[in-house]
């Protein structure tokens, strides 16, 4: 298991740099990741090397790509009588809530989240089950968000908080500030040019392309912006990392 903590990613930032700088605007753009872009002299070029790839470009597709059907898999519809009453109007009242290790926590509606700027994306899914499925995205990316919110620099991981409980337990999953700052890394709230459906985790669901399924959270309510993962769930950082010992960083 590789933790990416924030010193081992300010040492990285420096490899990740020149490719940045050519092509990720809305990165260059972050306040919270200057930060990071200016601490990068102390570099370790080992390190480096390896972080850098982590700041690629998940490969993306074209529309005549597009699977004919985005299957669904886990929770298909949380089940809840809050959840059924805010689907019945379309999710106006959804609010994502920014909590934790952030100098101004917040919360956003569905409106307010939609008219930031918004970033669509083609990408295959692999689901560890041993399926693949390649859909179209839109969604405004979290970079935007932790900007916002001023992510502090003790911040070391975010928690994705969801709507479903899965046998009892509610589904959580959490990602570092290497993909929390990925351009490719959006909360997503359309598929394939249409809202997102229930099944794919209506009315938000984390897109974080560069890793396995399981850490996509659907029906996101809330991310909280943690120094340390030991105190959340059972501490391994995700649902399936809890019960079933995945790896926390699935890359792919
Ligand atoms: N909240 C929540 N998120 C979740 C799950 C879930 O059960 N609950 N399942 C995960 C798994 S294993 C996969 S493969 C994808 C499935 O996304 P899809 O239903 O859009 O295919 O969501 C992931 N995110
Ligand atoms: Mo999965």
């Amino acid at each position: 298991m590789t933790i990416i903590t924030r010193r081992k990613l300010i040492t990285g930032a420096a490899i990740g740099a020149g490719s940045l700088l050519s092509g990720c605007d809305a990165l260059n753009r972050s306040a919270a990741f200057q930060d990071v872009l200016a601490s990068a002299e102390t570099a370790n070029f080992t390190v480096q090397r390896a972080l850098g790839d982590r700041m690629e470009l998940a490969s993306e597709y074209r529309i005549a790509d597009l699977s004919p059907k985005f299957r669904a898999n886990g929770t298909r519809d949380p089940g809840t009588a809050d959840y059924a009453a805010s689907a019945a109007q379309s999710f106006a009242n959804w609010e994502l809530r920014l909590t934790g290790l952030f100098a101004k926590p917040q919360q956003f509606s569905l409106a307010a989240l939609q008219a930031l700027p918004q970033r669509t994306q083609i990408t295959r899914h692999d689901c560890v089950e041993g399926w693949s499925a390649i859909g179209q995205w839109t969604g405004v990316p979290l970079n935007i968000l932790l900007d916002l919110a001023q992510l502090k620099k003790e911040a070391q991981f975010l928690v994705f908080h969801c709507a479903d409980r899965l046998g009892g337990r509610p589904y959580y999953e959490s990602i570092d500030l290497l993909d929390g700052f990925h351009p490719q890394t959006i909360l997503a709230h359309r598929l394939n040019g249409e809202p997102l459906p229930i099944e794919n985790g209506a009315p938000l669901r984390l897109r974080v392309e560069r890793q396995l399924g399981y850490k996509h959270a659907k029906y996101v309510t809330g991310i909280e912006a943690v120094a340390s993962l030991a105190g959340i769930g059972e501490g391994k950082g995700g649902y399936w990392q809890d019960v079933a010992n995945y790896e926390w960083y699935a890359g792919i």
